[in-house]
């Protein structure tokens, strides 16, 4: 209770008080300050939704009868933490595309970039190959999963072939052109993104590499440049801004070590396997182990895009095998989506209006709103439903709209299927209708 002698704090001051990460804008509020970087790895939530609770109980007189978390990507990560760290905070949590694995997320970004699709060297490919890239890989793989529409809802079934890709070959494919088909190095450079990152040290899977169909987005996320966080999170958060790289001739920084690029392919294996040792700041979520969460009867369901060019849809795979390895049975506890055609959390091709996280209102066009709000078309609806009477989620319906505007109506509807099932073409029927689809 607030006492009656203070005054009452402005909203200024009340913000000052929750300001818990620094604002700079990069990684460097974790620099000698492991408090910090704790809020930033899971405190931070933890206590929001301690303290939301306490204020919901104050305000209405009794507790909130349920809890939710739903999030995607780093919030997606949350969710994981929150299952993994502190099972009794939420009943049901929603998490998608999680960025959960992080010192192989940072790494695999910070290893394409820099090692493998490097900037100006004859290998590299850029951002206009890759749209190009993506349109030859439609061309190859749409019609594996059995319908032409746009969208390859399995990936993993469509085998390239690489010579079409190939400017040195007369069987290269009429998507290209003389300036857009690959040299033999840029192949190399492709097929080398194609694939899994693996340890050169002793051949252990380092982090899965993009899934068919997401190139068009490897120009942002793979072009030569990391993402400014995957340097931070090795420089402030693994090495705490110690000089342990020597600094590069070019640079600016004062105390460069990953972003100065003067370290080898070893030494970044290196630094991932640190970042996995070090777990005081709590950011990885990659933990299978959610038996305080399965024994309460606690209810996660987790989704991924097929198409997401950012977070590997891979990387969800791996935990979710982790996770069966280790916890055995969990289906009264868990389920696992792969929406086809889905980006990274939102945006694509597929059904990817669903009620998750990043939904609009209609007035800004309504992307990731639900077609209905209920359990068969919103996911978020499908999870209160599991938790609050028991009715485990089948197939969840998603809806793509018009011009990606739900004013402009729908375009399509599909079954987004309980992994490992996917939504099978029912020859003949309407393609856009998802009653023409079944989950097998
Ligand atoms: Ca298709």
């Amino acid at each position: 209770m607030v006492s009656t002698l203070m005054p009452a704090p402005t909203a200024y001051e009340s913000s000052r008080r929750l300001i818990a990460i620094g604002l700079n804008g990069d990684g460097s509020f974790a620099r000698d300050n492991i408090e910090s970087a704790i809020d930033f790895g899971y405190r931070a939530v933890h206590l929001t939704t301690v303290y939301s609770k306490e204020v919901v109980k104050a305000y209405y007189g009794k507790a909130a009868s349920y809890s939710y978390w739903n999030g995607c990507s780093a919030g997606g990560k949350q969710g994981f933490k929150e299952v993994q760290m502190f099972p009794e905070d939420y009943d049901g949590v929603l998490a998608g595309a999680p960025a959960a694995w992080t010192p192989h997320l940072d790494g695999h970004q910070y290893w394409r970039n820099i090692f493998v699709n490097t900037l100006d060297t004859p290998r590299h490919i850029t951002p206009t190959q890759f749209t190009v890239i993506k349109q030859e890989v439609l061309r190859q793989c749409d019609a594996v999963d059995g319908l032409v529409d746009g969208i390859i809802s399995r990936p993993t079934r469509c085998t390239l072939d690489y010579n079409q890709f190939s400017c040195n070959t007369t069987s290269m494919s009429s998507i290209f052109n003389s300036t857009t088909c690959l040299s033999p190095d840029q192949l190399q450079t492709y097929i080398t993104l194609r694939n899994d990152w693996h340890s050169e040290e002793n051949g252990e899977l380092l982090f899965p590499a993009h899934q068919l169909g997401t190139e068009e987005q490897w120009g942002t996320n793979s072009g030569g440049t990391p993402y400014g966080v995957t340097g931070n999170y090795f420089d402030y958060q693994v090495l705490n801004y110690t000089q342990y790289f020597p600094q590069a001739p070019s640079s600016n920084e004062p105390n460069v070590t990953i972003d100065g690029k003067l370290i080898n392919k070893t030494q970044l294996e290196y630094l991932v396997r640190l970042g996995d040792q070090i777990t005081a700041d709590g950011t990885t979520a990659f933990n299978p182990n959610i038996t305080g969460f399965v024994k309460s009867g606690r209810k996660l369901i987790h989704y991924h895009g097929g198409a997401d060019g950012n977070i590997p849809t891979g990387s969800s795979l791996i935990y979710r095998d982790r996770l069966l390895k280790t916890m055995g049975d969990i289906s009264d506890n868990y389920r696992f989506y792969e929406v086809p055609g889905l980006l990274h959390c939102t945006g694509g091709a597929g059904p990817i209006s669903f009620g998750q996280a990043y939904a609009k209102p209609n007035a800004l066009k309504g992307v990731g709103k639900s077609l209905y709000n209920n359990a068969t078309y919103n996911i978020m609806y499908a999870l209160m439903d599991w938790v609050e009477n028991g009715t485990a989620p089948s197939y969840v319906v998603g809806a793509q709209y018009n011009d990606n505007d739900i004013n402009h109506g729908v375009n399509l509807t599909r079954k987004i299927c309980p992994y490992p099932q996917t939504a099978q073409y029912m020859a003949e029927m309407d393609p856009y209708d998802q009653a023409s689809f079944f989950c097998a």
